[in-house]
């Protein structure tokens, strides 16, 4: 008898930065023949998440959509402004209402990977269903090593540098998440609650691979950094996937086209992520680097955190008046500035791009590595610092740790960004080294290699 293929729900919370790693295992699952039950919480907050979803519903037949809808939640008296933490929230405090929906899934479900940020909401209710729970880290080794240790180390003051249990390597105060400093900020409860129940997982699979990170992952899976974690399984880089959404959707972009014209691995692609939008003084001095550089550039600017249709729709500020006058004209040709969503994935993935200005979102970091594209880092928030860390120690770029976080009003001088731009591109030292990552992030993912052991395992864990 043929035993029926594993049926595996997916449970992701909010912010691309989350759904993205989903939606990519959704596709690696169901092309490994699972059955993927895709669970998307609504009301979603933003457009690029709804067509996201439903792009990836429409791709394959193997992947059907849940809705889970959320109960009214009252954020006015939440300790956080920031619309994603709300989101968390909302889901979180929603748990209850999944059971029903887990238990009368049909067909019947084999296990649940459910996102970080909803761990110790979830977990219970799975528990009761009773379901196999995994955890989604969609960040690296080293996060997940803060994340789980970090119960033992909150407190009212926190040292200068912090010690994570088992990691050689100290970790600067400066380079955390800046709401962890924050006792009472519903962030830090939240990552509080998750790090302490995630011994109770079935497993903890993470977008992160051998190569990149084998002292911490070795740590991890030793019981160094805190006993009694469930095996974490290393699945990464989880592959980006060509979607109608991100070709079609948002910008309605053809930067691809652009790049076909321009030399191999001359281009510089510039991002800072999908919720990171520069001050305009800063837009302005990030121009005038790029334009100082002399080097080819492909800019995706963004001017709002959080991309409603309606918004997109109404945001037509002058170009001009955002990068100061002249600029367009004086770097036609060589430089491509674009507003709104393009396909980030297939931009690292073409020829010509050989440069990533990012703020090192983990996916980036993930998509840069796959292509061996170097990396000028230039974190804004949240993991970004500790997520640059791991990306300079790999090789594939550099990170002035002097250059200021969002918010901080300190302005990094155009003069300066073109300078460390122009030395990057310039380096074969990191050319070389960029390539050698490139190699071995290849070599996880195909057949044999540790990130393609670690899924077949995975889905040998969900068959049992
Ligand atoms: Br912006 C943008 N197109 O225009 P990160 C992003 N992406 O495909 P973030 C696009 O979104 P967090 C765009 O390739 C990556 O997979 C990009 O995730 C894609 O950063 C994802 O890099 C963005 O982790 O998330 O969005 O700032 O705050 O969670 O780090």
């Amino acid at each position: 008898e043929v035993a029926a293929a594993p049926q595996v729900a997916l449970l992701p919370s909010s912010g691309m930065g989350h759904l993205i790693p989903f939606i990519r295992l959704a596709a690696e699952l169901a092309s490994r023949g699972c059955g993927v039950t895709f669970i998307t919480p609504t009301p979603v907050i933003s457009g690029a998440e709804a067509r996201h979803v439903a792009d990836l519903v429409a791709s394959s037949a193997g992947i059907r959509p849940l809705e889970f809808p959320l109960l009214p939640f009252d954020s006015s008296t939440a300790a956080s402004t920031d619309p994603f933490f709300l989101q968390f929230e909302a889901i979180r405090r929603s748990a209850a209402l999944l059971g029903p929906l887990l238990s009368s899934a049909a067909p019947r479900l084999s296990a649940l990977i459910c996102d970080v940020t909803l761990t110790s909401a979830v977990l219970p209710v799975a528990a009761a269903v009773p379901l196999p729970t995994y955890v989604l880290f969609t960040s690296s080794a080293q996060m997940l090593s803060l994340c789980v240790s970090f119960p033992q180390i909150a407190g009212a003051s926190l040292p200068a540098i912090l010690k994570i249990p088992g990691l050689a390597e100290d970790l600067p105060l400066r380079s955390i998440p800046q709401p962890l400093r924050d006792p009472g900020n519903l962030f830090t409860t939240q990552f509080v609650e998750n790090g302490k129940v995630m011994v109770h997982a079935d497993g903890i699979v993470i977008n992160t691979w051998e190569a990149l990170e084998p002292a911490t992952l070795a740590a991890l899976n030793t019981g160094k950094v805190v006993p009694g974690l469930p095996p974490v399984v290393a699945i990464g880089p989880i592959l980006p996937e060509h979607s109608q959404s991100n070709s079609a959707g948002g910008g309605g972009d053809d930067s691809l086209a652009w790049l076909d014209g321009q030399p191999t691995g001359s281009v510089v692609y510039v991002s800072f992520g999908s919720r990171t939008a520069l001050s305009p003084e800063q837009t302005r001095e990030m121009a005038g680097g790029l334009e100082s550089s002399g080097c080819r550039f492909l800019w995706v600017v963004k001017t709002k955190k959080l991309d409603k249709e309606e918004q997109e729709e109404q945001e037509e500020q002058a170009m001009e008046e955002l990068f100061g006058d002249g600029f367009l004209r004086r770097v036609e040709g060589r430089g491509r500035v674009v507003k709104g969503w393009v396909d980030q994935g297939a931009i690292l993935a073409h020829p010509a791009v050989g440069g990533f200005v990012s703020h090192c979102g983990w996916n980036s970091v993930t998509e840069a590595a796959l292509r061996g594209i170097r990396v000028l880092a230039w974190p804004q928030h949240g993991d970004q610092r500790m997520n640059a860390g791991v990306m300079e120690k790999s090789g594939l770029g550099e990170w002035p740790k002097e250059w200021s976080w969002q918010g901080e009003g300190v302005l990094v001088q155009g003069e300066e960004i073109g300078r460390r731009l122009r030395g990057l591109m310039a380096s074969a030292a990191v050319a070389a080294a960029a390539a050698k990552v490139k190699e071995e992030t290849v070599r996880s993912k195909i057949a044999g290699g540790s990130s393609y052991s670690g899924l077949a395992n995975l889905i040998a864990r969900f068959a049992d």
